[in-house]
């Protein structure tokens, strides 16, 4: 068994330390004393649900004792996979009081990436809400039980079907839980959104976590009397942490959940609960700006909307103060750990071109040309950063991490970015192939794999396409085997029956006789992306003047 781990070099984790980053506080003790210090405060609000601090603390630690009579040991791994529910918060304060680590999926995984992640984890129970938008969950992960072997317990929040166990009936004595964890050891792995293959573990640890929240409470202006609405989904580091659900419980205010962002059912909830701060990505803070243009909404409470996730236009970014009567904050961050936020008083032109500053003095940051070499001042390269909440290893992986990460202990993010002489930095891109649809990130390489597993695909490659309402959408070229003739319709319903996140499945798929080629062979996949990208851009500049 491989428990996942984080470690930074020595000099370093002093330095974290004796700068006060790093204090030593833990998750379960984090809930625990909110509990006793303010019982009756509302912490979480879901639907009918009201929750306590003193409530929630109690569910999660009458679950988490419960976690332990099922025969599961501190520093076992829990694939959790919910949606925004309060049960999800007494599932992951729960697993944190009994030392297991939490690995959180999106709603939108499928058995593949589910799969993937119980192995990769080696998850010793899986917890999961039994229907996310009418989606059987529950019979999903019932379904992957046999194919992972070290799978001992599938526990289902709402109705669980015959062979899982509910969630209601995990209970034990709180008395049974461990002491508090080594504030130094994992709290739970995040996902990568990766530019290649499926979704990496990221182990963050209660010290590096805690840092980022503080760094962002402070930053958000967040405080006892802050309410956090969670409209994207809480797994999400965004929404977790940034400030998110976490800085609000941190903060002792009140987490609002939202079922869905869409304006209708978001703006009377914002009402209603008195939210003063979301968060959002671009094509959703799109759909409320347009909603606000038609109809201009009385949100009187909301004091700040967040954007991030993917790039947000200047042009849209302005649109937000007029329209929505709030203040707008870029946050630009990864779950690998760097975030940046503009902050609440930066003039407007910083607020709308720019995507903010990190959160800590000690987030060192490079921006290199492709030859390793800082670029000049002002001027677009590779970003690389390294700090005290920033990985310096993926769980279990050493080829990801050889690409990922320097010698010397530096993230490679991947984004291409520019920064101002006060600090700001502007995101220009991404250097590698990724493609950022809606904020969730799709790797191109991992589409391909998929397509050239059907029998018909000679060749796949996928490449992202600049999309006015979903930032990018994904284009699928395929060059088919001699003497057969694959539709589009049939590679995506292939696509389907793989049982991925359905983002996954490109927007568009182009059939192609071949692919380019130079004299001496076939020209790097990267350069192969870049000219069929252009080619698509060239094709809608022409219908574009066309057109005028
Ligand atoms: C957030 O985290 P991830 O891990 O899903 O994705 C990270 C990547 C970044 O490397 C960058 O490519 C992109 O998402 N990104 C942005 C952005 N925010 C994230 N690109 C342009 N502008 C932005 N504002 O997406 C995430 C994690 C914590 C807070 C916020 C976002």
């Amino acid at each position: 068994m491989t428990e996942p781990r984080q470690t930074w070099p020595a000099e370093f984790a002093a330095r974290y330390r004796a700068k006060g980053y790093w204090r030593g506080e833990t998750f379960p003790r984090l809930l625990r004393e909110r509990a006793a210090a303010h019982p009756e405060r509302i912490a979480i609000i879901g639907g009918e649900t009201r929750w306590s601090y003193r409530e929630l603390n109690d569910r999660a630690r009458r679950f988490g004792a419960g976690l332990l009579a099922l025969g599961l040991r501190p520093g076992e791994r829990v694939l959790i996979q919910m949606g925004n529910v309060p049960s999800f918060f007494e599932a992951v304060f729960g697993a944190f009081a009994a030392g297991l680590v939490p690995v959180y999926a999106l709603p939108a995984h499928r058995r593949t990436e589910l799969m993937h992640l119980a192995g990769k984890a080696e998850a010793r129970a899986i917890l999961v809400q039994d229907r996310i938008e009418r989606f059987d969950h529950a019979g999903m992960v019932l379904g992957l039980r046999a194919a992972l072997p070290g799978l001992a317990h599938v526990i289902v929040a709402g109705d669980a079907p015959e062979g899982a166990l509910a969630m209601a009936q995990v209970s034990g004595d709180p008395a049974t839980l461990p002491a508090d964890p080594d504030p130094q050891a994992v709290a739970f792995c995040q996902i990568s959104g990766g530019s290649t293959g499926l979704p990496k573990l990221i182990p963050r640890t209660h010290d590096d976590y805690l840092y980022s929240i503080r760094g962002s409470n402070e930053i958000c202006g967040i405080d006892e009397t802050s309410v956090y609405m969670a409209a994207l989904p809480v797994a999400h580091n965004f929404t977790m942490s940034s400030p998110g659900c976490f800085g609000a419980l941190h903060a002792g205010a009140r987490v609002v959940l939202c079922p869905a962002a869409m304006p209708q059912i978001a703006f009377p909830l914002i009402r209603k609960e008195g939210v003063t701060i979301t968060g959002l990505v671009p094509p959703l803070a799109l759909l409320w700006l347009e909603a606000a243009e038609r109809a201009r909404p009385e949100l009187p409470s909301l004091k700040v909307l967040q954007v991030g996730g993917a790039k947000f236009l200047p042009e849209s970014a302005k649109r937000v103060a007029p329209l929505l009567g709030c203040r707008l904050q870029q946050v630009f961050g990864m779950a690998e750990g760097l975030v940046n936020y503009t902050a609440l008083d930066d003039p407007e032109a910083l607020v709308t071109e720019t995507q903010g500053r990190p959160i800590s003095p000690d987030d060192e940051l490079l921006i290199l040309d492709d030859a390793g070499q800082p670029v000049p001042e002002g001027r677009p390269g590779n970003l690389l950063t390294r700090g005290p909440y920033t990985i310096r290893a993926y769980h279990d992986d050493d080829s990801a991490n050889a690409r990922s990460f320097t010698e010397d202990g530096f993230y490679r993010t991947g984004d291409i970015v520019l920064r101002l002489p006060s600090g700001h930095l502007v995101v220009q891109g991404r250097a590698n192939d990724q493609i950022n649809r809606n904020g969730e990130k799709i790797s191109a390489e991992e589409v391909e794999d998929l397509l050239l597993g059907h029998g018909s695909v000679f060749d796949a490659v996928v490449v992202s396409i600049p999309d006015a309402r979903l930032g990018e959408r994904a284009c699928a070229f395929i060059q088919p085997r001699a003497g057969t003739d694959p539709s589009p319709a049939e590679l995506r319903r292939y696509m389907r029956g793989r049982e991925v996140a359905a983002f996954k499945i490109p927007d568009e798929i182009r059939i192609v006789s071949g692919f380019a080629t130079t004299a001496v062979g076939k020209i790097s996949r990267r350069q192969l992306r870049e000219s069929l990208r252009a080619g698509v851009l060239a094709e809608s500049n022409q219908t574009e003047e066309t057109a005028k």
